[in-house]
C-alpha cells in the first residue's frame, strides 16, 4: 500500500519532518517556486495536513477532496477553521498538555517582569548605569498585595493560578461558565473581573468570539495600578486602545507576549517604556517544542495506523470510523 500523502505548508520542525517521513509522502509547498501548480498537482491525493501557526482555511480544505486530518503544532489552533473541519468530517488535532507548565512558568515569569520592571533594570546594569548614576530607581508595582483575575481558566490558566497562590496572590477567573472544580471567586463578564482585580492575565484563545475583548473599557476597569499580562493570542486585546491606556497612565504596564500580527509589533507598543515585550516564546523551550512535535507526529501516525488520533480538538466529532485506505 502506497503511503499516505500530508501537505505541508509552511516550514516546520526538522525533528517532526524526520518523524513524519518514514510513514508518508510530505509535499513541502513553501519549497516549490510555483506553490499554486504544486498544490493542483497533488490535490487530489493529500490525505493530511501538518501546519504550525498558518491558516488551514475553508479555501484551502475544499481544494482537498481526500482531506481526513489536520495536526495542528501547537494547542491553540485559531489559524485552522476547525468549525468547518468538523462539518465535512475532516479530523483537527492540536498539542494540549505537553506546554502547559512550559508555558505557565513563562506566564508568571513576564508577570514579575512586568511588575519589578526586571528588564529595565537589566539594561540598566548593561548600559553602565550602576556604576555611574547608582542604584536602578525603585518600582512603583510590586507583586506583594495583588490579586489575579484570570481569562480563560482551562488547563494553563490552571496551572498559572497555582503557581500564582504559592505568590501569596488570591485568584478571580472569568470563564463562559462558572467551573465546578476551583475555588476561585467566579465573575460573569470580564468587565467585572477587570474591576476586581489590579493584575489581569489573558490566556484565552484566539478566533472571532475573543477578538478585541480587552479595550477601553476593560482598561479602565483594572485601574491605574493594573497589570495586563496576555499569554494566549494578541487578537484578544485591541493593541490601539493598549498602548494608549499605557500611554495616559490609565493603566501601570504590561507585558506580552503574543500580538495580533505577529511578527509586526505596533511602533506605539515598543516605543512605551511600561510594556515588557516578548518575541512569543510562551513554549519556546527546546524540550516542549519537541514534545509538541512528537504529538502532531503521533496524530498522524496514530490516524493513518490504527484509526485513531490522541489528542482532537472540541469541534472534531469523536472520530468513529477508520480512515480511508
Ligand atoms: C506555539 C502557541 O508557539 O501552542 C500554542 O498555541 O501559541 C505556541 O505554543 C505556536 O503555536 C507555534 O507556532
Amino acid at each position: 500500500m502506497s503511503r499516505p500523502d500530508i501537505l505541508v505548508p509552511a516550514p516546520m520542525r526538522e525533528m517532526i519532518l524526520d518523524g513524519l517521513a518514514p510513514h508518508f509522502t510530505l509535499h513541502r509547498l513553501y519549497e516549490a517556486e510555483d506553490r499554486d501548480a504544486m498544490l493542483a498537482a497533488v490535490a487530489d491525493r493529500i490525505r493530511g495536513i501538518a501546519i504550525s501557526f498558518r491558516p488551514v482555511d475553508k479555501a484551502l480544505v475544499d481544494r482537498l477532496p481526500k482531506l481526513e486530518i489536520v495536526a495542528n503544532f501547537g494547542v491553540g489552533y485559531d489559524n485552522v477553521d476547525a468549525a468547518y473541519c468538523g462539518t465535512k468530517g475532516v479530523i483537527v488535532t492540536n498539542t494540549p498538555d505537553v506546554l502547559t507548565d512550559e508555558v505557565a512558568d513563562t506566564a508568571i515569569a513576564l508577570m514579575i517582569m512586568t511588575v519589578r520592571e526586571l528588564p529595565a533594570a537589566e539594561r540598566w546594569l548593561r548600559e553602565g548605569r550602576w556604576k555611574s548614576q547608582g542604584p536602578f530607581p525603585l518600582t512603583r508595582g510590586t507583586l506583594r498585595g495583588r490579586t489575579l483575575g484570570i481569562l480563560g481558566l482551562g488547563r494553563i490558566g490552571k496551572a498559572i493560578a497555582t503557581r500564582a497562590e504559592a505568590f501569596g496572590m488570591a485568584i478571580h477567573y472569568h470563564n463562559r461558565s462558572r467551573q465546578a472544580d476551583v475555588p476561585y471567586t467566579y465573575h460573569p463578564s470580564l468587565v467585572s473581573l477587570a474591576e476586581a482585580v489590579d493584575t489581569l492575565m489573558l490566556v484565552a484563545p484566539g478566533g472571532e468570539e475573543t477578538r478585541h475583548m480587552v479595550g477601553e473599557r476593560v482598561l479602565e476597569a483594572l485601574g491605574p495600578e493594573g497589570v495586563l499580562i496576555n499569554i494566549g493570542r494578541g487578537s484578544v486585546v485591541n493593541e490601539a486602545a493598549l498602548a494608549a491606556a499605557l500611554r495616559q497612565g490609565t493603566i501601570l504596564a504590561a507585558g506580552l507576549d503574543v500580538f495580533e500580527n505577529e511578527p509586526q509589533v505596533p511602533q506605539a507598543l515598543l516605543d512605551l517604556p511600561n510594556a515588557v515585550l516578548l518575541p512569543h516564546v510562551g513554549s519556546a523551550s527546546v524540550a516542549t517544542r519537541n514534545a509538541m512535535g512528537q504529538l502532531v507526529v503521533d496524530n498522524l501516525v496514530g490516524w493513518f495506523r490504527d484509526g485513531r488520533v490522541l489528542t482532537p480538538v472540541a469541534e472534531t466529532p469523536v472520530p468513529a470510523m477508520s480512515p480511508r485506505h
